[in-house]
């Protein structure tokens, strides 16, 4: 049985806009934060101890983290390698160029030649030799169109096609991998990716073909004794035979992940025979309070009230506030900053109910189908100061629809340039 410690999306350095410069020290305090909590994680990995550690990706916001960023993470990882504890470090796609150059801020480790660490940047087996004897991990580090296609077999693909092909190549070469596994020894798959069953902040599920995602069916293999993932920063168990999981972050990225347990993952991996236990993390509190005080008759109590009400200390705190026009002189902000003043970081943001509501046109209500550019002539008809806009958007609204072979065009530019970058802002920041 191998004892192994699963970490993944530390991001380290990032959400710096959630923290302060600590006087002190002189570094944001949010970095101290997510220093902190990979340091628990590590002290996990030395106090069990495990006999392996897994990192699913992403250690960075992007490839290129600055010196004090690279040091916090660095002197965490150093103290598995004093240890003689193996880890393995997969590429996620914040951790790699945008042009495809590979993991470089990973793969100083390999460089280096630091012991018992080994940078997983590309799809291949490791065999790993640990205290409890030998394991066998293939690695999956997050895959662009460019790592198995080339640009001539993308030309004049949809995006939705180019998925396809990705797949296509991505089962023939796991598969080749898969084959070479020798059987007595405990296999791991550690893969960065996004699969179709995986949901992400409001237990959305993802729609399948928009972007990048991997069919569990390809990952929950007999062979495999454990499948560790990285990427969707929400903790997850997608399959039980075998265990197929995402950990999720360490520390709350920002304030999608506001409800979300953040931790890591001790599993006991013998064939047949894993088992998963998660553990949590203290990481700090993200608080949104949202009030409507726009039919309150004392708007700055309500909002005091709900600020005491809410456990604010030492969160990073989000108010978010309704109001009419008539109430803006009624509140009272210095107080609101004082009340404030309990909290880790925070931000206030005002809506104005009038700007919120905008009636719509009787015309265009659900009950009338239109055909869309009818329904842009409806709308510019009742803008009047779009009026000497309106002949020109609704000729380039007409040439757009009639078309199909600049919309074509347009799809291939999207599939073969920008996919991952539009992919990525679908993700956001997992
Ligand atoms: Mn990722």
């Amino acid at each position: 049985m191998v004892k192994l410690l699963h970490l993944s999306d530390i991001h380290m350095g990032s959400g710096f806009s959630h923290g302060h410069i600590n006087p002190v020290t002189g570094l944001n305090s949010r970095l101290e934060d997510f220093t902190a909590t990979l340091k628990r994680c590590i002290d996990r990995a030395l106090s069990e101890p495990v006999d392996l550690v897994l990192f699913g990706g992403d250690a960075f916001p992007d490839a290129t983290p600055s010196p004090v960023i690279q040091q916090a993470f660095a002197q965490q990882f150093q103290r598995l390698v004093k240890a003689q504890i193996p880890t393995v470090l997969l590429v996620g796609n914040h951790d790699q160029h945008s042009q495809g150059m590979g993991g470089a801020s990973l793969c100083i480790y390999r460089t280096l030649g630091v012991p018992d660490i080994v940078v997983g940047d590309s799809l291949t087996t490791h065999r790993i030799a640990t205290k409890a004897g030998p394991v066998q991990v293939i690695t999956l580090p997050w895959l662009t169109h460019s790592t198995l296609l080339t640009r001539p077999e993308t030309e004049g693909l949809s995006l939705g096609e180019v998925n396809e092909l990705m797949l296509d190549r991505l089962r023939v070469a796991l598969e080749g991998e898969i084959r070479q596994l020798e059987a007595d020894i405990p296999s791991i798959l550690l893969a960065h990716l996004m699969t179709d069953t995986a949901s992400y902040g409001a237990e959305k599920f993802l729609a399948v073909g928009k972007g990048f995602t991997v069919p569990m069916a390809l990952l929950a293999r007999p062979c495999f004794d454990y499948v560790a993932l990285g990427h969707v920063h929400k903790h997850q168990i997608l399959c039980q035979n075998p265990l197929v999981v995402y950990p999720g972050s360490i520390e709350r990225v920002d304030f999608s992940e506001e409800k979300e347990d953040k931790g890591f993952i001790l599993a006991d991996v013998q064939s047949g025979h894993t088992s998963v236990k998660f553990c949590p993390l203290p990481v700090r509190a993200f608080k949104t309070i949202e009030v409507d005080v726009s039919t309150a008759d004392s708007p700055q109590a309500q909002l005091e009230t709900a600020l005491t009400q809410a456990n604010i200390t030492d969160a990073v705190v989000r108010l978010v506030y309704k109001l009419n026009p008539a109430q803006i002189e009624q509140i009272d902000h210095a107080a609101l900053h004082q009340v404030l003043t309990k909290a880790h970081s925070y931000t206030i943001h005002p809506e104005l109910i009038s700007q919120l509501t905008r009636p719509r046109l009787p015309e265009l209500t659900a009950d009338h189908s239109r055909d869309p550019l009818s329904a842009l002539q409806t709308y510019l008809a009742n803008r009047e100061d779009l009026a000497k806009l309106s002949d020109d958007m609704l000729r380039t609204a007409q040439t757009l629809l009639n078309d199909e072979e600049s919309n074509h065009e347009l799809e291939t530019a999207l599939a073969t340039d920008t996919a991952d970058e539009k992919q990525n802002q679908q993700l956001r920041l997992l």
